[in-house]
């Protein structure tokens, strides 16, 4: 393969605490340009029903209109004790059980998601996330899984999402919980970033 990593590349998201942690989780390797910073301004379609396929989708969408390499990420919250749900749906968790009027609503998604193992003693989730970067024509995937355990209440300010009611293996405080350059280090999204690095850089 001789395709180096490029100095800037596109992170076609419209979620602005993925675009923080991706930017602090590559550091200096390389400049991450936002929608914004190419003028799109829109929504991004997620149609499919895998991370892989969300993916892809969105990060074709931005590369076939706008002419750029980019990635993207599609993530989320399987547990076990639902089956891998909420999974590729859960930015919609609680509105698609009636219990939000929007997507993207993290409390409700989160009092959705302890409501649902209310008196189920097993509680072990993980976060998956693939991201889909296509790069000169070339489209290549990337997952990173970070295991833990769901508390039985939320707690903590930081992160985003289902951070405040998830405990990374190894710790004993929620994502919400951690420094945010505690959770950059072990996240699922930083696992799937650092394997991206890895590919372009394997020494
Ligand atoms: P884009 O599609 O524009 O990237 P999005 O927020 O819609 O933004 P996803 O469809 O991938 O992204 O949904 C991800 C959802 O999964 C997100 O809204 C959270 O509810 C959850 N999630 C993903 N990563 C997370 C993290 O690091 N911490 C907490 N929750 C996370």
């Amino acid at each position: 393969m001789n395709i180096t990593f490029p100095k800037e590349l596109v992170f076609a998201t419209n979620n602005r605490h993925k675009l923080e942690e991706a930017a602090a989780i590559l550091g200096s390797s390389v400049r991450i340009l936002s929608l914004q910073d190419i003028d799109c301004r829109e929504e991004l379609p997620e149609t499919k029903d895998t991370f892989e396929g969300n993916a892809l989708q969105k990060a074709r969408y931005i590369c076939d209109r706008y002419g750029v390499d980019c990635f993207a990420d599609d993530s989320g919250l399987e547990v076990d004790a639902l089956g891998g749900s909420p999974g590729v749906y859960s930015a919609r968790y609680a509105l698609l059980k009636g219990a939000a009027l929007q997507a993207h609503d993290d409390a409700a998604n989160t009092r959705q998601l302890l409501r649902d193992l209310d008196g189920i003693a097993d509680r072990g989730a993980q976060f998956r996330t693939v991201t889909a970067l296509i790069l000169q024509g070339e489209e290549h995937l990337f997952e990173g899984i970070v295991r833990g355990t769901i508390t039985l209440s939320p707690a903590g300010e930081g992160g985003f999402g289902y951070d405040p009611v998830f405990i990374p293996e190894g710790y004993d405080r929620t994502f919400a919980q951690l420094l945010p350059e505690e959770k950059n280090s072990i996240s699922h999204r930083a696992r799937s970033l650092a394997a991206m690095k890895k590919y372009f850089s394997p020494l």
